[in-house]
């Protein structure tokens, strides 16, 4: 049996017909290949996604620093996304409310009578204690099980403390993961905040957003460190260390850089239709990929004292490193890693690691998109620019816009000899190797699976299954939170993680654990019966 057949061979008919979609190994680099995702999880299986409420509240408006977010709803929700994603935040204006959890508080007799008027107070409240640049309402699942009217509250509110307010509906039922909750979150800020502050859009120049970056551990701050020293200005991040005050100016930067696709390219598209701002897919995780970005940025405003100015700074920036670069190399070349997060750093992970010489042999993503594994796009009457040298970015017509193409060269040129449509691949399966396996929305069965078909020296995943995979004996650090380390973003990043993963990998203790299980009979049982 292959790995793929191990893995499913336990199940039940209905589990095996749900999950064997999303279970793919992979053969060649860059063969595309089908998988199953974005799609409702199998009930009672231990997974680690999280709800749209996450997506909304915790992911996309959560980081917004002078902005008040309210859970409406019981406590628990408001408590459990209380300070745990570690998106760090700067106090420039004093207004900084990221290390409070504000909530309604929803008891029994709110349920049953509505909890409209508590959420009056709450908005009261927190403009009268905190002076927010705004006020945000995520709700929570009772809420639209009730029926509380939450727009007709933000926007009475709004006219009687004349603060912005927004009101979200994203329930945690809604969708299937976090994503359905980045979309609502993107469509709100899309149409009350980006762009609201309404000066004119300047001449094209040097400024920037970066989208999809929500300062981890301070991710944030190394990217606008590099920028700023190359000479860029950045003039909004959606959203780390983010403020409502910088997204209403955002629709005066030139260009936007997407980190996370998968959060926030519904902004990115839009601020394109409506304000004609062009973006690119960037990647400030790894070395080399942030040289690729940092040229490709330049690249795009074709300017060449810019283009000087980016090679100068890759140039010392990676003799700072060299040393570290060196040793760490030495130390993890040939190691192998399981990579599991959410919607995109398991493949942006996997650039780094390679830096480092480690191979990823099981990578999978929480709730991401085909697309975001797959990456296939097919662009019809794609005529490609005849001179176009340069295959990372290649201008397509008609449109004359900018699309980052990861095409390995022979199957670009092959494409480009057979005159075809042209599809470019740019999600994970391209970067799998040979004898490796993607799992979509893995469970903690899956993982303990794959753990002993593939024996990585390292599985890189989140506080939910960390410590099941501990007590294999198989080291695991975290990417969504970084163990409270940190930043992983750029070159100096990029050393952080490589110590992070030597430190984890050479510890000795994983060799002295022999779990209870290895020596007494535990609870027997037949998984997935029905
Ligand atoms: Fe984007 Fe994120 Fe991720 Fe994500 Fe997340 Fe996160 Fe993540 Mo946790 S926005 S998709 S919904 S990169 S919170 S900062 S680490 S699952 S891989
Ligand atoms: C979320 C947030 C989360 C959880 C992290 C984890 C994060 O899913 O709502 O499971 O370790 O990054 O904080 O993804």
């Amino acid at each position: 049996m292959d790995a793929r057949e191990v893995i499913l061979d336990k199940y039940s008919g209905r589990v095996f017909k749900n999950r064997k979609d999303h279970i793919v190994e992979l053969d060649e680099t860059g063969v595309p290949k089908e998988i199953a995702a974005n799609s409702r999880s199998v009930p009672g299986m231990m997974i680690n996604r999280g709800c749209c409420y996450a997506g909304c509240k915790g992911v996309v408006l959560g980081p917004l620093r002078d902005t008040v977010v309210i859970t409406h709803g019981p406590i628990g929700c408001g408590y459990y996304t209380w300070g745990t994603r570690r998106n760090k935040a700067d106090s420039p204006d004093g207004r900084n409310f990221i290390q409070y959890s504000f909530s309604t508080d929803m008891q029994e007799t709110d349920i049953v009578f509505g909890g409209m008027k508590k959420l009056r107070q709450a908005i009261k409240e927190a403009v009268e204690i905190f002076h927010p640049r705004a006020v945000m309402i995520c709700s929570t699942c009772p809420i639209g099980l009730i029926g509380d009217d939450i727009n007709s509250v933000a926007s009475e509110a709004e006219k009687e403390f004349g603060v912005t307010c927004i009101a979200y509906s994203c329930e945690g039922y809604k969708g299937v993961s976090q994503s359905a909750g980045h979309h609502i979150a993107n469509n709100g800020l899309m149409k009350r905040v980006i762009g609201s502050a309404k000066d004119e859009i300047p001449e094209k120049g040097l400024r920037v957003n970066i989208l999809g970056e929500y300062n981890i551990g301070g991710d944030g701050w190394e990217q606008e460190r590099i920028l700023k020293k190359i000479g860029y200005e950045v003039i909004a991040v959606l959203t780390g260390d983010g403020s409502y005050e910088a997204l209403t100016h955002a629709h005066t930067a030139s260009l936007n850089l997407v980190q996370c696709h998968r959060s926030i390219n519904y902004i990115a598209e839009m601020m394109k239709t409506k304000y004609n701002i062009d973006w690119i897919k960037v990647n400030f995780v790894g070395i080399d990929e942030t040289i690729r970005t940092l040229r490709e940025i330049a690249d795009y405003f074709d300017n060449d004292e810019i283009k000087k100015r980016t090679e100068e700074v890759i140039a010392e920036e990676l003799e700072e490193i060299a040393e570290e670069r060196k040793f760490y190399r030495q130390k993890l070349e040939g190691k192998t890693a399981g990579v599991f997060v959410g919607g995109s750093r398991s493949h942006h992970y996997q650039n780094v690691l390679k830096d480092f010489g480690i191979k990823t042999v099981i990578a999978g993503y929480e709730f991401a998109h085909r697309d975001d594994y797959e990456g296939r796009e097919v662009l019809p009457n794609i005529k490609l620019d005849a001179d176009s040298k340069n295959i990372e970015t290649i201008t397509v017509e008609p449109d004359k816009e900018f699309f980052h193409v990861a095409l390995d060269k022979e199957r670009f040129n092959e494409l480009r000899r057979q005159n075809v449509e042209l599809e470019y691949y740019k999600g994970m399966f391209k970067d799998m190797g040979d004898g490796t396996i993607t799992v979509d929305d893995f469970n903690h069965y899956e993982t303990e699976k794959v753990l002993d078909i593939f024996k990585p020296d390292i599985f890189y995943s989140g506080i939910k299954d960390k410590y099941m995979i501990e007590k294999k004996g198989v080291p695991s650090n975290q990417l969504h939170s970084y163990d409270y380390s940190g930043p992983y973003a750029g070159f100096k990043g990029a050393i952080t993680f490589a110590r992070n993963t030597y430190l984890s990998i050479y510890a000795p203790a994983w060799k002295m654990l022999t779990p209870p299980w290895r020596t007494h009979p535990t609870l027997e049982g037949t998984m997935g019966d029905e």
